[in-house]
């Protein structure tokens, strides 16, 4: 499938996809919501795939936000539009069976944090660097930023973020929870692939199944969420790489999961 504003690379088990609109630090117009929905959805159905990495093109950005030049001439209509597709995408990379890894190389903003926020894991570049900048422009985020940067880092600094809409470094999103590692520039994309394929070889239906259960249980009270949590575990049961985990366990030798 050919893409014009992003990329779209699969080694193995694991696929990058790329934001490569780098003259406008890669900024999410339409067409760019439309094409990543596109390339996710035909992910989902490659079984060969197990993980997903999620980047910028260029040293400078990762995603530096909704593009502000095709926004300035939205009508009501289109920009209604444009925050159902924003937030079809972020939902898209929450419902994948397989684990997504942002790879931030540099400016997240905006919807670009929004959709660092629907991975499942985010290693940054000692670059990077996060912030909701809307305030600034007249707006609010508008990709679910009000409601998954308060879930990440607390209501507390989420209210710092998006009322005075300032930029954070790597190590402060470090420090907050929002990344899981900071890595040297020229790591970046080394680190997470390896990430990316060490999650790859995992029993596939488990792994699924646990990024269901946390993804769901984040918005359900604990009774529930133990719930939730039970159906999954039981799924499990019913795979072949848990019958062969135990067993190659009880063994002592390595496990070969299959994914089924
Ligand atoms: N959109 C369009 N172009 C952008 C852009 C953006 N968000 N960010 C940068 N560019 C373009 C610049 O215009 C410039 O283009 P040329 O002048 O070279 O043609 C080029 O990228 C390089 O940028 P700078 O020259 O500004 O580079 P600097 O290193 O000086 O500064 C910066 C980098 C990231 C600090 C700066 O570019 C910046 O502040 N960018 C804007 C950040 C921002 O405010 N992003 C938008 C956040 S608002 C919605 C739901 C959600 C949203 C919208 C609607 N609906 C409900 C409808 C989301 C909104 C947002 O994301």
């Amino acid at each position: 499938m050919s893409y014009e504003n992003i990329r779209f690379e699969v080694e193995g088990a694991v696929a990058t996809l790329t934001f490569d609109r780098p003259k406008a630090l890669n900024a999410l117009n339409p067409d760019t919501l439309r094409e990543v929905l596109r390339c996710l959805r035909d992910a989902r159905r490659q079984s060969v795939l197990r993980a997903i990495v999620l980047t910028g093109a260029g040293d400078k950005a990762f995603v530096a936000g909704a593009d502000i030049a095709a926004m300035s001439t939205m009508s009501v209509l289109e920009a209604r539009e444009m925050a159902r597709l924003g937030q079809r995408v972020t939902t898209a990379i929450e419902d994948l069976p397989m684990p997504v890894i942002a790879a931030v190389n540099g400016f997240a903003l905006g919807g670009g944090l929004e959709m660092v926020m629907a991975c499942d894991l985010v290693i940054a570049s000692e670059r990077a660097r996060f912030g909701q900048p809307e305030i600034n422009l007249g707006i609010i985020p508008g990709f679910g930023g009000t409601q998954r940067l308060a879930r990440r880092v607390g209501a507390p600094r989420a209210r710092e973020m998006i009322y005075g809409g300032e930029m954070i470094d790597a190590e402060t999103a470090y420090r907050w929870g929002l990344v899981n590692r900071v890595v040297k520039p020229g790591d970046l994309l080394g680190e997470a692939r390896r990430l990316a394929a060490t999650l790859a070889a995992k029993p596939a239906v488990a792994l699924a199944q646990a990024k269901h259960a946390i993804q769901r249980g984040l918005d359900v009270d604990l009774e529930n969420g133990l719930r939730l949590e039970a159906e999954a575990f039981a799924v499990t049961f019913s795979t072949d790489d848990r019958r062969e985990g135990m067993e190659a366990f009880l063994g002592k030798r390595p496990a070969r999961f299959t994914g089924r």
